[in-house]
């Protein structure tokens, strides 16, 4: 299995920890999406990664289904549980962290362009998205260990890789500070090797 990944895209971090959690051996190509000859929308239509390449060429996207194709790959280390209504609430967990995510890139993406052309309306629609998730999420993990069945898994490994996004890419924003929950138990995740093999880095 190959996976296709860019050093700083939180979704393909929370892939790569998925998979060190499980053991599997993947190996990893990191592509640069502005390449023209960029590998990723040969195996994937919307050009994104993570892509995950299987051994006989067929290939998956999104995030999630990695994650859900990683878990059943090998029973070792379960990270989404098999009970339908603790597995609705890890998905729950990480699609609010993917979309806190996808909010953030596109704050990233608006700012990138050159001033002229950025929109502060979209800007701040966008960081407002950011913050209520953050808030919301602050108080859903309020005095739990992990966030969902006391144990570690999926939506623990999502919300780590968003807070780890916010970080490296807004780090005057105090987060930690504004949301002292969702502090500690950050810090309880980066202690983890396959946090610690997969900072985000530039
Ligand atoms: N929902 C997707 C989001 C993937 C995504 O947006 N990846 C970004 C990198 S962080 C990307 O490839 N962007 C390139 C593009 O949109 O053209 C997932 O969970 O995999």
């Amino acid at each position: 299995m190959k996976l296709l990944y860019t050093v700083n895209s939180p979704y393909a971090r929370k892939v790569r920890i998925v998979a060190i959690e499980k053991h599997i051996d993947v190996t990893l190509q990191e592509v640069v999406l502005t390449d023209p000859d960029c590998p990723v929308k040969n195996h994937n239509p919307l050009g994104k990664v993570p892509v995950l390449i299987l051994n006989d060429g067929d290939s998956l996207y999104d995030s999630r289904v990695i994650v859900e194709y990683l878990d059943f790959h090998t029973p070792v280390a379960r990270l989404i549980s098999q009970d339908h209504s603790a597995k609705i609430k890890v998905r729950r967990w990480e699609a609010l962290a993917d979309g806190v995510c996808d909010a953030a890139v596109s704050v990233m993406l608006e700012q990138r362009k050159p001033e002229e052309r950025q929109s502060q309306a979209n800007i701040d629609k966008q960081m407002e998205k950011v913050t209520r998730g953050l808030e919301v999420l602050n108080l859903d993990i309020f005095k739990k260990k992990w966030c969902v069945n006391e144990t570690f898994g999926l939506a623990d490994i999502a919300l780590g890789c968003a807070l780890g996004y916010i970080d490296f890419r807004f780090k005057d924003m105090n987060w930690q500070d504004k949301y002292p929950n969702l502090a500690k138990h950050y810090s309880v995740l980066v202690k983890r090797p396959s946090f610690k093999q997969t900072m985000l880095v530039g």
